[in-house]
């Protein structure tokens, strides 16, 4: 890390860095030019970059064989993925497949982990569903802190959780959440992973068979909010312990959970309180019919309070989950409402928990909700009438700390735990950093816009170091950009998204480096640093993924062996450089084949796969892991399964043959 240096000292690396050379820039042009001196200023002139890029290279570069402080875990939109991102080196270092199948990890491909795609708790959705549009993945937290264990993301498409291991960085559930069709407000985790909450985006019908004519909306159509349980042994979602929230059918979007001062609530924003359905021959389209309202409304959840309604009875069974049904949500005080300017985005709590932060959208500012006068008015009772299904209002005026005035499109904030908020301008493709207030320790200068920091361009999301947790690190900032533009040359018509690495520790903010991701969509990341993560280098021997215990079907070096019984004709395989054993697995066309194999490797890094050519067939093995294949032989041939991973120098000669015959 370079640290904060006097405009004399500029780019005065040491000597010793660069053979022995004293490296400087003088002065007077410093921050534009590279003055003369110094093999650093000479590499820096020789590629064209000013002292403000040399300087930015210096400030995020990580060398060959050295590592990044930081890792981000960024949705990958509708590809379905993860991506995980050094930060500040910006290097893509691993995808990780969720909802959507992937050839390279076997994902999706014949292997148990296959099982985690169809594998819902949703008889009435399809099970064959191979993608999906992840959004908002949310790290587990322990007393509000990422604790590296789990990540769980939303599939905003379809109305699911994916759940991933941080131990081997795999997808080990799908939770399928009944009664919701898509899911936007979270993931967002309680401050010790109790529960990974997620809210429907576009309401449902409540009918039997999912179906009903939109002018039943306002009586038919509802949302929920789903409490998922999170088993503390596995990070596995429980159906059984879940719960959700009946809501009326307002269009339930981002969330977020109170943490400290607003620790056992949850805060969802919605839009289209109009109750809008779009365009036949008496409604406008819905963009127009949904924002007709001056207000939304800031949905205000006591899930403490919810559990305990859960815990009493006071529920009602629907496909399968708990319910609380809106009614009872109303009398037992766990539902409020406050109106928020209209059609917002973002609502994000500040790291004491003491401001809840709504993004506008169509309104140019910010405003702030204060805790402390929410409780006071739920209380007080200070309410100004219902909604039209009976929900209690809070006054916005009771609650209101600040409006801020920011610029246009705003949509979402993350924080530094320095008493500063940063705000995504999506219009102005901008972000700007402005000031918490007196209940987050500023005293000085509360809600005051500091700096206004231009990004290439529309922003998304933003991503601080724990910048959604109650202990941000305020170092590093990430602006998920929609559009790149200019910033990338042609890469035909559709151009990659942008994200932008800036340095948050200098005043103003000073860009350091971007990364043009093709083929993911960021929606929202998290940054977490890497000494949180504790993950396995090998597998122990015979580990079977999905389970993290030893497969029944591990086979040890000398016990491979081919057994028909029961109708299946099950192969206890291993696999290491550079062969396949057994190399011959003969069978008759019809036959069901179970094939057991077992990486017997104990070296790090020795990845093998089993690839089976004209087949939908790929499973990758770690070292130690063991998978199950199972499929019918449906076609005569001779089929030379091979090795896809380059393994070793015997790598080309590491195959077999799947021999079969005709009946
Ligand atoms: S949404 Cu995509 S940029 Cu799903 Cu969080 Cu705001
Ligand atoms: Cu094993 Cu290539």
């Amino acid at each position: 890390k370079i640290p904060a240096m006097k405009r004399r000292d500029f780019l005065k690396v040491g000597g010793g860095v660069v053979a022995g050379a004293a490296v400087g820039i003088t002065g007077t042009n410093v921050g534009n030019n590279l003055g003369a001196g110094g093999e650093l200023a000479a590499v820096a002139s020789s590629r064209g970059l000013t002292g403000a890029e040399a300087r930015a290279a210096l400030t995020s570069v990580v060398p060959p064989g050295k590592y990044d402080p930081f890792f981000m875990f960024a949705s990958g939109g509708h590809s379905g993925q993860i991506s995980i991102i050094g930060i500040p080196s910006m290097r893509l270092l691993k995808i990780i497949p969720v909802f959507s199948r992937d050839s390279f990890s076997g994902y999706g491909f014949g292997t148990d982990v296959d099982g985690v795609i169809p594998r819902g708790s949703d008889p009435t959705k399809s099970n064959l569903l191979s993608w999906g549009d992840t959004h908002h993945p949310a790290l587990s937290e322990t007393e509000g802190r990422y604790d590296g264990r789990w990540l769980y993301v939303n599939d905003r498409a379809n109305g699911r959780i994916g759940m991933v291991d941080l131990a081997d960085y795999k997808t080990k559930q799908i939770y399928d959440i009944p009664n919701i069709g898509s899911a936007h407000g979270g993931v967002f985790v309680t401050p010790d992973s109790e529960y990974a909450h997620v809210s429907s985006i576009t309401p449902r019908p409540i009918t039997d068979n999912g179906y009903a004519p939109l002018e039943s909306y306002a009586d038919l159509y509802r949302g929920f909010s789903s409490w998922c349980a999170i088993d503390q042994t596995t990070g596995h979602l429980v159906p059984e312990k879940s719960f959700q929230i009946e809501l009326p059918p307002y269009n339930q979007d981002l969330a977020d959970m109170g943490k400290l001062a607003s620790a056992g609530y949850g805060f969802l924003n919605s839009f289209n309180a109009e109750l809008s359905v779009g365009m036949s021959h008496k409604n406008p389209p819905i963009e127009i019919g949904a924002a007709k309202n001056k207000y939304d409304y800031l949905h205000v959840i006591d899930w403490k309070k919810a559990e305990k309604v859960v815990a009493a009875g006071k529920i009602i069974m629907r496909n399968g989950i708990r319910v609380i049904p809106l009614q009872v949500a109303i009398s037992e005080g766990i539902l409020h409402f406050i109106p928020e300017p209209k059609n917002p985005h973002g609502v994000e709590v500040s790291p004491d928990g003491n401001y809840i932060v709504i993004a506008g959208k169509l309104d140019p500012a910010v405003t702030v909700y204060s805790i402390t006068m929410i409780k006071k008015a739920i209380e007080d009772k200070n309410f100004e009438g219902t909604d039209r299904y009976g929900v209690p209002i809070i006054p916005i005026t009771a609650v209101t700390a600040a409006h801020v005035e920011l610029g246009a499109g705003p949509l979402h904030t993350q924080y530094d735990g320095k008493g500063n908020a940063y705000t995504s301008l999506f219009i102005d493709s901008a972000i700007i950093k402005w000031t918490l207030g007196p209940d987050a320790g500023v005293t000085e200068k509360p809600f005051t816009v500091l700096e206004k920091i231009p990004v290439h361009y529309n922003i998304g999301h933003l991503a601080i170091p724990g910048g959604d947790t109650v202990a941000p690190v305020g170092t590093y900032m990430v602006a998920l950009n929609k559009w790149s533009l200019d910033q990338v040359q042609k890469l035909g018509p559709q151009h990659p998204v942008n994200l932008e690495l800036f340095d948050i520790n200098h005043t103003p903010p000073r860009v350091l480096s971007s990364l043009p991701l093709g083929g993911s969509e960021p929606h929202y990341a998290q940054i977490i640093s890497v000494d949180r993560l504790n993950p396995l280098t090998v597998y122990p021997p015979g580990t079977s993924p999905e389970t993290m215990a030893k497969s029944e079907f591990a086979t040890a070096s000398g016990q491979e062996r081919i057994v028909r019984a029961d109708g299946f004709v099950d192969v206890y395989a291993t696999v290491m450089r550079s062969h396949f054993t057994p190399e011959q697995i003969p069978v008759t066309v019809g036959e069901k084949l179970r094939i057991h194999l077992t990486n017997i490797e104990t070296a790090e890094n020795a990845t093998h796969t089993f690839a089976v050519p004209n087949h939908n067939l790929q499973a990758t093995l770690d070292p130690g892991e063991t998978v199950s294949v199972e499929f019918t032989a449906d076609r005569v041939g001779s089929f030379a399964f091979y090795c896809a991973q380059f393994c070793s120098a015997m790598h080309m000669e590491m195959y077999g043959w799947l021999l079969v015959a005709p009946a």
